[in-house]
């Protein structure tokens, strides 16, 4: 327990954890419970009753007895708040519901867009929806999950579907209640939300890293993050880590709260800390003061927030509305403006990427910005270059919003000197020196190197180890950059020959982490088809594109020999994909490589291939209302794989409209144009239940 600020005692508490108990499982049971509500009322309530030292008596207390009976010790002690021993390594879980990320808007007009897609997808154009506003705070998402009451595991966002168990760390933050504060907890309860560090922890945690000769952190968000991932949850236990909860993950044994104020509500009552600052708000309008509002307030709130959250506040709303990839279409994050210094543009450099694309990047005077130093910067390409009239030796405005790459934003014309020189497209790439290609129908100009180019190569290499792809565990890009400068590696196949002693010869590669990632790319053989193909790089084929072909085709056999016609017929896979898919596997070196990477033992289930039904090509429905076993999403992907087409409004062109509870004027508009209208039911008639 941090700095309790009142010495008022509650008696009845205290006496309550000295009755006549000499039992010592019933005075570690009252011992706890009283631990507990203390750190309720002082973190939740911010209403403490008794002050540092009479709690600190009480844990030493429990401590002593839990010392005396170690098998005694609940799963939810506060004892366990100080840390486990440490660990080698976080596991990773699986998130049962997905961790959702946030659609972003940078100005009035981008939140009035949003509103007004919100509005047409529930069919309410005239009417303002209720929203919930909450602070964006700027830390690290993470998930709580309680099973019966009792929190059992903690785990990182991660890529949304798979986190880090961080449940050690998470238990030594007093904020977190390790019991729910409710008479009958459900079976599972899971509470998400932002671990971050308030500015008051964060300028004492630095004035210690100075004082000790380390280097301090250079903002609260990195703080927080460093802090949660400690491996030895003693030091995380030092640190003063805050949390707040705003949302749900999985919960089974209760119904759902109805709207996201009632989730709120619910989350603060049963323990959870709910940042203040929240409001509901009925339209748009009313969400753009609020952004305004806190905006104003911002520095006073002693802890980073870098937007506002707005969300719609009905659960049902919520459900119909669904999402689009990651992001929920009911939510979405109004950023304060991005933070803007003025340096010197020194330098361009050209970067090469996987695909070949030429990015100029700025090389600047370091300058501190969006609270980070910044050096380089994107000019993205070079239409923005000519666009912004930027110049050598310019002074220019450098951007940094949140996590994205800082950017030139402008040149300050004022301030050019006389002899700035121009930037030019080199003729060669500078990595392999093959021409470089700039043509008028793509915005980046290309090497035309392939694979020829050590840099093409080298990206194609973390793209290819990277999370979604193979998912090779501790192979970051500085690895591969090191393997490639060793001259261990040139293509992704050579990971599959790399040996324990190969690797031990770096700088820096003992035997333990040599072994861990060999381990690690020899694990990453078990995979999906999907992921491989995701893997390969091929350039227009992204994660879902892959995913569309693996089930299309289930084999890289028959990939390999798909025609445009058999590619496009998948919705979705364009005549650009196409012709990528078919330009990959028509060039010698990429099918060699293939090969190679098959006979090293890469390995798929062979999937069954998905069949385009006749039935429903060249069909275009449209879905509207709520339907009960499906997601508007879900129904919209397998009628997309079944071959239908799936628009989001009626015209003469439709073939049929399904209509779930209360579909609203789609209905209407297909009755008035004779388009036909069907039920939920004959809907799975047609494309079957939902896949288990
Ligand atoms: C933050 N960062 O404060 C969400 N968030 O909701 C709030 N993030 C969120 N909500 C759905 N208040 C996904 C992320």
């Amino acid at each position: 327990m941090k700095a309790f600020t009142s010495t008022c005692i509650v008696k009845s508490t205290l006496e309550a954890c000295h009755p006549d108990v000499s039992n010592p499982a019933d005075k570690i049971a009252k011992l706890s419970q009283a631990l507990h509500d203390h750190s309720y009322r002082y973190h939740v309530l911010d209403e403490p009753t008794i002050s540092d030292a009479e709690y600190d008596g009480l844990f030493r207390e429990l401590q002593e007895l839990e010392a005396a009976h170690p098998d005694l010790i609940s799963e939810d002690s506060p004892t366990l708040r100080v840390g486990a021993p440490p660990l080698d390594g976080f596991e990773t879980v699986e998130h049962a519901v997905p961790m959702l990320s946030l659609g972003n808007a940078f100005s009035q007009e981008e939140l009035q867009d949003f509103d007004r897609r919100v509005r047409e997808r529930l069919e309410r154009e005239d009417q303002p929806v209720a929203y919930f506003a909450e602070p964006k705070l700027d830390g690290l998402a993470i998930s709580l999950r309680y099973e019966n009451g009792v929190f059992v595991q903690g785990a990182t966002r991660g890529d949304g579907q798979r986190g880090e168990n961080v449940t050690d760390n998470l238990r030594t933050i007093d904020m977190i209640p390790l019991r729910l504060r409710c008479e009958n907890p459900p079976a599972v309860f899971e509470a998400r939300g932002e671990v971050f560090m308030a500015h008051a922890a964060f300028d004492a945690l630095n004035k210690t890293m100075i004082d000790a000769g380390k280097s301090p952190f250079v903002n609260p968000r990195n703080a927080a993050a460093g802090s949660l991932r400690q491996l030895d949850s003693r030091k995380t236990a030092e640190r003063q880590l805050s949390i707040n909860l705003y949302g749900l993950g999985e919960v089974v044994g209760m119904d759902l709260p109805e709207s996201q104020s009632g989730a709120l509500s619910l989350l603060k009552e049963w323990g959870f800390p709910v940042n203040a600052e929240i409001a509901a708000c009925e339209g748009i309008d009313a969400c753009f003061d609020f952004y305004k509002a806190i905006g104003a307030q911002r520095d006073k709130l002693g802890y980073d927030i870098d937007g506002v959250v707005f969300k719609v506040d009905a659960i049902a709303e919520q459900r119909e509305l669904g999402f689009v990839s990651r992001a929920p279409r009911w939510a979405i994050a109004q950023k304060f403006p991005a933070e803007e210094m003025l340096t010197l543009l020194e330098d361009v450099e050209f970067q090469v990427g996987r695909t070949g694309a030429l990015t100029p990047v700025a090389r600047l005077k370091p300058v501190f910005v969006g609270g980070v130093t910044v050096s380089n910067a994107t000019l993205h390409n070079m239409d923005e270059i000519a666009r912004k009239d930027v110049r050598i030796g310019d002074t220019v405005v450098v951007r940094r919003a949140g996590d994205v790459i800082p950017e030139v934003a402008r040149v300050v014309l004022e301030k050019r000197p006389d002899n700035t020189s121009p930037i030019a497209l080199p003729s060669e790439c500078p990595i392999c020196a093959s021409p470089v290609i700039d043509s008028d129908a793509e915005v980046k100009a290309r090497c035309s190197g392939g694979l020829l180019c050590a840099a093409q190569r080298r990206e194609g290499i973390k793209h290819f180890a990277s999370r979604r792809a193979m998912d090779i565990d501790g192979l970051g890009d500085k690895l591969v950059e090191q393997l490639a400068d060793e001259g261990l590696i040139e293509s992704i196949a050579d990971l599959y020959t790399l040996s324990v002693e190969q690797i031990q010869t770096m700088p820096r590669m003992g035997e333990k982490s040599a072994t861990n990632l060999v381990n690690a790319i020899a694990k990453s053989k078990q995979t999906t088809l999907a992921k491989f193909v995701f893997a390969l790089g091929i350039r227009d084929v992204g994660e879902s594109g892959a995913a569309l072909l693996a089930d299309k085709f289930g084999s890289i056999d028959a990939l390999k020999d798909a025609d445009e016609d058999a590619l496009t017929s998948i919705n979705d896979i364009g005549p650009k994909a196409a012709a990528s898919v078919m330009g990959f596997f028509a060039n010698e070196d990429n099918l060699a490589i293939v090969q190679r990477l098959l006979d090293s033992g890469i390995e798929f289930p062979v999937s069954e291939t998905v069949e385009i039904s006749t039935e429903l090509e060249g069909n275009t429905y449209v879905l509207t209302g709520t339907l009960s076993t499906y997601s508007r999403d879900q129904a919209k992907a397998k009628l997309l794989k079944l071959g239908a087409k799936v628009s989001g409004s009626v015209s003469k062109k439709t073939t049929a409209v399904f209509a779930g509870e209360s579909p609203g004027s789609k209905v209407t508009k297909a009755e008035a144009l004779g388009v036909q209208v069907m039920s939920e039911e004959e809907l799975i008639a047609i494309i079957g239940p939902p896949d288990a």
